[in-house]
């Protein structure tokens, strides 16, 4: 055996606990995964998939040689090969149509700085199509940037100090483990929580209330909430005068929003409406904890506004243990992130990167896209058969170009229809620095271990391809750092040294981001176009074509617009993947074994379904056959689906889902999607 030593590293995974982990590593091999308390927020330590990196790093379904298609289909073949035919096809289809025939693909596999090293290679390769929006999180981006001027709160164990905190459509219990222990913290103190979401989630188990609104219905929730407190005086005068922008407009909406109003459209009990409302208006230092799940809709952004305007009316803004914890971006020092456009660069034309493909909408835009049509693609960190909307589509989509070339760990949906897939690194095996999205702390994310001896960082798979490519070395080594780990390092330490950060600062501990304030907007400025918190935005008009104040509109795909299925079908995440990531390991399958569909039993009852019957959940765009699950937590009317099966798995959601985009951001609105379920 050789050498025991420990690393501090980060997990990079696209979650808001983004942990803190010492690895040790036994002769090459990681042998166990520990916390780290020094990081305030993750003191814990790792969840069950954190743990399973030390399966996941050496599985036997791991990639570690590239593969190419013939006509027995994916075989293993020599780098040599690989890229060989690699090059010809990109060189050849650049010749033909143009170098924006290529479609750049990068997903949400890993965090890191050295992801912008695709974009830079693909300038050099003469320019791309690639995609704007993401998958994730944009409408509420978008909602919180033009009610609040940025996208920062407060920082995680502050929740400790709220005595109110409500989920609203969040289920922290599965998605932010580490957030739950700042919760029980709040509860000693006394804190109340209230959980909004159709499902009894794991998190409601700790609820003082739940609250079960019809999917897409949460606007006019919080339209009525607001209705309450304007009604009954429970809101903060000298704030509202002080701060906010639109008072009295919003006050005239929400006035068309009595709690029996709401009652109607939510099928919520007005009782309860008022239960809330008084919780929020009396109840403080409030934190509201928005997630994804409600954004994930045609109206969420308006969703999101008439929520967050909660926060506004009751003065719970810009104090500790108050706030709209939704997404932290005081870690993006390295690329500042004012709008969320800037996710998607370049922001603005530049006739070498066409940015034209809406990810919510993939396989539609690509099957669309003219002058030059689409004809190769490149994936790297994602896996967008399963997990973009209209899962169909985006498969015949990559099936109609001439050819596709697939980066990942593992052999995917998206690796299986690649004509030549490499084998990526894992996050183990090449430096990187991470921020996070819910804590401050900026983290070195540690090369621990040596990859398998075929597998080759996405820097060195650029910088072999472009020689045969034929692109000058010098070009090459401007746009990859490395190929040695030193000249990575020093890379990683020109993007510090402006911040006043090292990488040996870094391996001593998580450090917080320069400028991060553990309460967000303490001093009472928003940097919105009146400096005030703006419940009335003009620029939700002129930007989105939408209403200046926030409001209700029912979803495109709904019962009550006479969608032609009955049930709605929710997608959420789960405890031990992270969307089509981890479900594959042993460690994992063992306590989830396979895709299910959860139903409320009246509603099994109804189509004549018993729990571990198989079911079809189907509308026109697919249909799924699945194990029924019965649950009187759900709400009646839903079938719920966690979203990250594979294909291969017999579960892949998007089959269901349709490529549509959320009202602002840019976002995917996957709940919109209406299913029926009858008997396989
Ligand atoms: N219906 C429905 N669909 C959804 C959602 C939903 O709620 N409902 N949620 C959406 C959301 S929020 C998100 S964020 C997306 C996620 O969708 P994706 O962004 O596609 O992310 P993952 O499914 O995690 O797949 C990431 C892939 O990256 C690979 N990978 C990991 N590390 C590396 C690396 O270092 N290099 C390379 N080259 N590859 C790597 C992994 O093996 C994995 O195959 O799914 C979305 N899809
Ligand atoms: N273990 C684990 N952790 C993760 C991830 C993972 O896959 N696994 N993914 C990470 C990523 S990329 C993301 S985006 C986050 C997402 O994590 P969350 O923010 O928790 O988002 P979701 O699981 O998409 O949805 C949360 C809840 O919203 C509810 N919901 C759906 N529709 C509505 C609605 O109309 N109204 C209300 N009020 N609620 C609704 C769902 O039932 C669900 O319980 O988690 C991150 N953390
Ligand atoms: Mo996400």
């Amino acid at each position: 055996m050789g050498a025991v030593a420990t690393f501090l590293t980060a997990c990079p995974r696209n979650c808001y606990s983004t942990c803190s982990m010492r690895v040790t590593v036994e002769g090459g091999r990681v042998v166990a995964i520990e916390g780290e308390p020094a990081n305030r927020a993750t003191p814990e330590g790792p969840c069950l998939k954190g743990l399973a990196y030390v399966e996941r790093t050496v599985s036997a379904d791991r990639l570690v040689r590239p593969m190419a298609r013939s006509a027995a289909g994916l075989a293993p073949v020599s780098w040599d090969e690989a890229l060989g035919l690699a090059a010809e096809a990109l060189a050849r289809v650049r010749r033909e149509h143009g170098a924006q025939a290529l479609l750049y693909y990068a997903g949400s596999g890993t965090k890191g700085l050295l992801n912008g090293c695709g974009l830079a290679f693909w300038r050099l390769f003469g320019g791309c199509t690639t995609t704007y929006g993401d998958l994730c999180w944009p409408a509420g981006l978008e909602a919180t940037r033009l009610t609040l001027g940025e996208n920062a709160h407060n920082a995680p164990w502050d929740l400790a100090n709220a005595r109110l905190v409500v989920f609203w459509g969040k289920n922290a219990a599965e998605t932010n483990v580490h957030q739950m222990l700042h919760l029980e913290e709040a509860r000693r103190e006394g804190a109340r929580v209230v959980v909004v979401d159709p499902r009894r989630t794991e998190t409601a188990e700790r609820a003082d209330l739940l609250v079960q609104p019809r999917p897409g219905t949460d606007g006019a929730l919080a339209l009525a909430v607001g209705h309450v407190l304007v009604r009954d005086g429970l809101i903060d005068r000298a704030f509202l005068d002080a701060h906010v922008h639109g008072f009295a407009a919003y006050a005239e909406r929400v006035g068309e929003m009595p709690p029996e109003a709401a009652a109607a459209i939510a099928e919520v009990p007005a009782a309860r409406i008022e239960e809330l409302a008084r919780l929020v208006g009396t109840v403080h230092p409030l934190t509201i904890v928005p997630g994804f799940g409600m954004q994930r809709y045609t109206n969420s952004g308006q969703t999101m506004r008439a929520i967050l305007a909660l926060l506004a009316l009751t003065g719970q803004i810009g104090r500790p243990g108050a706030g709209w914890m939704y997404a932290n971006l005081q870690t993006a020092v390295f690329h500042p992130v004012k709008d969320p456009l800037d996710f998607y660069p370049p922001a603005r034309p530049d006739g070498v990167v066409r940015v034209g493909i809406s990810t919510a909408r993939l396989g539609r835009d690509m099957q669309a896209m003219t002058d030059p049509p689409l004809k190769a693609a490149w994936v790297e960190r994602g896996n967008p058969i399963p997990q973009n909307p209209e899962t169909p589509r985006v498969l015949a989509a990559f099936r109609a170009l001439d050819f596709r070339v697939v980066v990942d760990e593992f052999l995917t949906d998206t690796a299986r229809e690649a004509d030549v897939v490499l084998p990526a690194k894992s996050f183990l095996e090449q430096t990187d620095v991470v921020g996070a999205y819910w804590h401050p702390y900026v983290q070195i994310r540690q090369k621990v271990v040596e990859p398998p001896p075929e597998v080759k960082p996405e820097t060195e798979i650029y910088r072999a391809l472009g020689r045969r490519l034929g692109i000058a070395e010098e070009a090459l080594a401007a746009a990859l750092p490395g190929p040695s780990d030193e000249a990575v390092e020093a890379w990683l330490e020109g993007k510090l040294a402006p911040l006043g950060l090292t990488l040996e600062r870094l391996r001593q501990g998580p450090v917080l981001a320069p400028g991060a304030k553990e309460v967000a907007f303490d001093d009472l400025r928003f940097p919105t176009p009146s400096g005030k918190i703006e419940l009335v935005s003009r620029e939700a008009r002129e930007r989105w074509g939408l209403d200046e104040l926030p409001g209700y509109t029912e979803p495109v795909e709904s019962v009550r617009r006479g969608g032609r299925y009955p049930l709605h079908l929710l997608t959420p995440n789960t405890k031990n993947r992270i969307h089509s990531q981890f479900g594959n390991l042993e460690a994992i399958r063992r306590i989830d074994p396979g895709p299910r569909v959860a139903l409320h039993p009246d509603d099994a009852a109804r189509r004549g379904l018993r729990a571990g019957e198989r079911a079809r959940v189907f509308n026109d765009r697919g249909s799924l056959t699945l194990e029924v699950a019965l649950d009187y937590g759900l709400s009646p009317g839903c079938a719920s689906v966690t979203n990250g099966w594979w294909l291969a798995d017999g579960g892949a959601v998007n089959l269901l889902s349709e490529g549509r985009e959320t009202d602002m951001g840019y976002g995917a609105a996957f709940h919109d999607t209406l299913v029926e379920v009858a008997r396989a």
